[in-house]
């Protein structure tokens, strides 16, 4: 019910443009992301956060809300409506991080970035407004000082503070109803669904109270009778805490952690690629239908949110591999990360800023490349061209198997597109049954299709459906990827 992302006309994948400005997202939808095919675009969170100035504005503010008004730092109300419809106009989907769980941490007092004030000594946050009685308190939490430590005792983790953050009380029918009040407004402005944080800190029941009282989204953007789409933050390594992932699958999709630490250890040869050739729920994932995946997220790439050791874009060349298996394999729902850069050194820090504070225009090279400070791996041409390999290739499942040597591998998406990679000391060179129909076409990792002409290289595949394929081991991006979409 909740696990469609309503993507428009074939596509099948979604970017998170972390902290990025309501009016440079709008201008993206319509002149990248909609031409090239992206679903969506996950938000970071749309509602009034504490103004934190000691580290000076660090990205982790926007996880503390004071209201649900529609200021923060990347825009108002204004101009979050005016994206959302630009979006949606240009066939590009948005899904608002809905950060549900807890208000500002425990203790102090100020204000947020709408002007409402809070008193977290007193729990008193008029710009909703909630008191006292709206948050888990010594009833609920029975930990020695109301934060959670245990990860073993489900009650402690959902009843208690995350990293001591006020923890609202979704028992309440008070509280359900301000928070379904919320993602009803982003509904009359055209959202298409909502990115849960620390929904592992929330009873799976309580989610689902609050979604019952939502109205479907606007049937002029999405058609009649059609609920937002839901995926909700639940880590799970799979290990013996007793939150689970697959608790959750009744609310929607669940962020599948395991994916990403997985994929790390493969494409940092820890783990023989050739393993993959069962991926998904052969590799005791989540069913298909239920997760989103991502090779790292806006947490876990600077250390946050204890999920292992992922790959994130400072390192590239693995980056882009990992990236683009993830897009080229049929498993689950994928999300590619666009981040900004920082001190590795430091990581509170938030995104690329002028003198006031204010963030940033994301500005961009002849090569389509971003600037000022921005990463714009969406904008990497290895991961947008495997956005519209993933479009081609549709609903056909995975085909012609093939593994050479331990780090060798590729694969046909029916008769759609095809993939190898390399990873091993060794060139590929083999004859290789690619699924696809004979012609000349485009290797999407270094070039692209430009006045009917491929810019890198090309790949003939007979009649018969075999090519010479040839991925060298020592170049930059050792892998080549072909679809019907890219032929000359
Ligand atoms: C998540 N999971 O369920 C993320 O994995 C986690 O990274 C988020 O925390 C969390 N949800 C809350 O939305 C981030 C950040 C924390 C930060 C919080 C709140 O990872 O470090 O905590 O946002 O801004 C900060 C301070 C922390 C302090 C807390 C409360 O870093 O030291 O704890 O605020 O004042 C006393
Ligand atoms: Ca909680």
């Amino acid at each position: 019910q909740y696990s469609d992302p309503h993507c428009a006309g074939g596509r099948s994948a979604i970017t998170h443009l972390f902290e990025w400005k309501w009016s440079d997202i709008a201008q993206e939808c319509e002149r990248f992301l909609g031409p090239y095919g992206y679903c969506g675009v996950q938000i970071s969170p749309p509602n009034e956060n504490r103004v934190v100035t000691n580290p000076n504005r660090p990205w982790w503010e926007r996880y503390q809300p004071v209201s649900y008004k529609l200021v923060t730092r990347s825009g108002n109300e204004g101009q979050l409506k005016d994206m959302i419809q630009r979006c949606n106009k240009a066939g590009v989907r948005i899904y608002a991080d809905a950060v549900i769980n807890h208000m500002t941490g425990a203790g102090g007092t100020g204000y947020g970035t709408g002007g409402s004030s809070y008193d977290a000594n007193s729990l008193n946050f008029p710009g909703v407004p909630y008191g006292g009685n709206d948050f888990n308190g010594g009833n609920e939490c029975h930990s020695s000082d109301g934060s959670i430590h245990n990860y073993n005792n489900a009650e402690e983790v959902r009843n208690c503070r995350l990293v001591g953050l006020t923890d609202l009380k979704l028992a309440s029918d008070y509280v359900r109803g301000k928070i379904a009040g919320y993602f009803n407004h982003l509904i009359d402005l055209g959202i298409a669904g909502f990115r849960v944080d620390a929904a592992k800190h929330m009873w799976p029941g309580d989610i689902a109270a609050v979604l019952s009282k939502t109205k479907n989204l606007r049937s002029d953007v999405f058609g009649g009778g059609k609920r937002a789409f839901v995926f909700q933050e639940v880590i799970d390594m799979g290990g013996s805490e007793p939150v689970k992932g697959g608790q959750y699958v009744g609310d929607g999709r669940v962020t599948n952690f395991i994916f990403g630490a997985k994929l790390a250890e493969i494409f940092r040869k820890k783990n023989a690629m050739k393993y993959l050739k069962n991926w998904g729920e052969g590799w005791g994932m989540m069913r298909s239908d239920d997760v989103v995946n991502f090779i790292d997220n806006h947490d876990n790439q600077r250390g946050h949110g204890g999920a292992g050791a992922v790959i994130t874009h400072w390192e590239p060349r693995p980056y882009k591999l990992a990236t683009a298996f993830m897009l080229a394999h049929p498993y689950g729902f994928p999300r590619i990360m666009s981040s900004y850069e920082y001190n590795r050194a430091d990581n509170t820090e938030g995104p690329p800023h002028n003198g006031d504070m204010s963030i940033k225009d994301v500005s961009f090279k002849s090569d389509m490349s971003c600037g000022n400070g921005w990463s714009c791996e969406h904008r990497w041409r290895q991961i947008y061209n495997m956005v519209a390999f993933r479009n081609k290739a549709g609903g056909d499942g995975l085909s012609n198997w093939w593994s050479g040597s331990d780090y060798q591998i590729a694969f046909s998406r029916g008769n759609k597109a095809f993939i190898a990679m390399n990873l091993d000391g060794f060139d590929i060179n083999a004859n290789l049954n690619t699924g696809l129909p004979g012609g000349t076409y485009c290797d999407v990792i270094s070039g692209n299709l430009e006045n009917g002409r491929c810019t890198g290289k090309t790949i003939q595949v007979g009649g018969d459906g075999k090519a010479h394929i040839n991925v060298g081991h020592s170049w930059e991006d050792p892998m080549i990827a072909i679809h019907i979409g890219a032929r000359q």
